[in-house]
């Protein structure tokens, strides 16, 4: 999977993807990740890719010229199966967008900053629009992150054991059950005694059993509908 991500602060990004699982995905060749400097698309010399809004009113907006050279120069190269656009008014990520997006090809990400990019880029370009949250960022990045993360993780080969993305928390709209590592015994908090057994059926009822426990407790949200 190629991911391409156009933004004003592209330092935000270097972090992520360069550690632990997402750094293996692109060692592996399994994933690239590609971050591209808006301002590389500037429409003068000042490095400008933003201006005033129309009609007045606070924050300045992302302008169309460089977001439209930008996408144009990319899509040269690739055929984008989505392009997103990062902001907190998009549809809310959950882990089925991501299970979606772990099997497209090529994935263009869009990070707006300021009080967001010119609608018409928006109306033309944007396949899907993406928000992590409730709750406003300063930026698209942190969110892209995010997003990219989760996608990432889900593409066949990344994880050691495959099957391990089975059983995270949502993929089954149930949060995972507990887990325990050595010792048994820690400072007199022990690890339940079905998990010492080895006997693999119990234990996978046990599991079912926390994780159901688990989130009627904390979401009961997910079990609407299900049962
Ligand atoms: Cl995608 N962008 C921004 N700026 N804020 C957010 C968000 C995205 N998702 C939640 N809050």
């Amino acid at each position: 999977m190629n991911i391409d991500i156009i933004t004003v602060v592209p330092e935000l990004l270097e972090g992520p993807f360069s550690h632990s699982i997402m750094k293996r995905a692109q060692e592996k060749g399994l994933l690239t990740v590609q971050l591209h400097n808006l301002r590389k698309w500037a429409i003068n010399k000042h490095g400008q890719v933003d201006d005033y809004q129309y009609g007045s009113g606070a924050g300045m907006v992302m302008m169309c010229e460089p977001l439209f050279n930008a996408i144009q120069e990319l899509q040269q190269d690739k055929k984008f199966d989505e392009i997103i656009f990062m902001t907190p008014d998009g549809d809310l990520f959950n882990q089925s967008t991501a299970n979606q997006m772990s099997m497209k090809e090529n994935i263009l990400i869009i990070c707006g900053h300021y009080k967001g990019i010119d609608q018409r880029i928006r109306d033309a370009y944007v396949t899907k629009e993406i928000s992590i949250g409730d709750y406003v960022l300063s930026g698209g990045e942190l969110a892209a992150a995010v997003v990219v993360d989760a996608i990432g993780r889900l593409i066949p080969g990344v994880l050691n054991d495959e099957t391990s993305a089975l059983f995270d928390s949502f993929q089954d709209n149930l949060l995972a059950p507990p887990v325990y590592t050595r010792p048994a015994d820690f400072k007199g908090m022990k690890v339940p005694e079905i998990l010492l057994q080895g006997d693999p059926k119990k234990v996978e009822e046990w599991r079912y059993e926390q994780a159901l426990l688990h989130t009627k407790e904390r979401r009961p949200d997910l079990l609407k509908g299900d049962e």
